[in-house]
């Protein structure tokens, strides 16, 4: 490393100290309440709308032995199913990647899915990715990622999936895995704040 760069090392590291900021249940292997049978929730994670749902009967699974499944065949309405993490002890100024693997069954042809980074307790997005069924593998992990700078002190990390306007709906995708580095150096090569639609 030549001298110039490693001072812009340097100087980066302390305008971008790392926090030991971690997800809780990334993975999804611990239910909100391990002695129920039908409920699907997983621990520390919020969630809205209907079937989107820990499973640990389907496959494939990334790691562990559960995933979130989002039953797209399931869906009566237009409406969106998301699951979401509030992290609180991140400062402002703070440089966020959140991603998630997801992995959709052959022919699902759903709307959008939205990885966000909102504010903590929820918010406009202040960073946004959007992605298509065409960004996605069929039977395979797909690296969904979204990066922004917190504006305020702690974040909220969302998954969000808009399904197909009309029935007939199909098919289904898994997510698994989800990670969030905050500061250090693979955060801090991001650009600015993004609400990006990839279609
Ligand atoms: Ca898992």
């Amino acid at each position: 490393m030549s001298i110039p760069r490693f001072i812009l090392f340097l100087c980066c590291a302390a305008a971008f100290p790392a926090f030991a900021a971690e997800l809780a249940n990334p993975s999804f292997e611990d239910p909100t309440d391990p002695d129920s049978l039908i409920d699907h929730r997983a621990a520390g994670w919020g969630s809205w709308g209907g079937w989107f749902n820990r499973e640990t009967g389907w496959a494939p699974v990334r790691t562990g032995s559960a995933i979130m499944g989002y039953h797209h065949f399931r869906i009566g309405a237009p409406d969106s199913s998301g699951i979401y993490q509030d992290v609180q002890d991140i400062p402002a100024g703070t440089r966020c990647v959140f991603n998630i693997f997801a992995c959709k069954d052959s022919g699902t042809q759903l709307e959008r899915v939205e990885v966000r980074l909102e504010t903590c307790g929820g918010s406009a997005p202040f960073a946004l990715e959007t992605y298509s069924p065409s960004d996605l593998k069929s039977g395979r992990w797909s690296e969904l990622r979204v990066e922004g700078v917190a504006p305020l002190e702690g974040i909220r990390v969302v998954i969000a999936v808009f399904p197909k306007l009309k029935d007939p709906r199909n098919g289904s995708l898994k997510f698994d895995d989800a990670r969030l580095i905050t500061g250090g150096e693979q955060a801090h090569a991001a650009a600015n704040n993004t609400i990006r639609e990839r279609r």
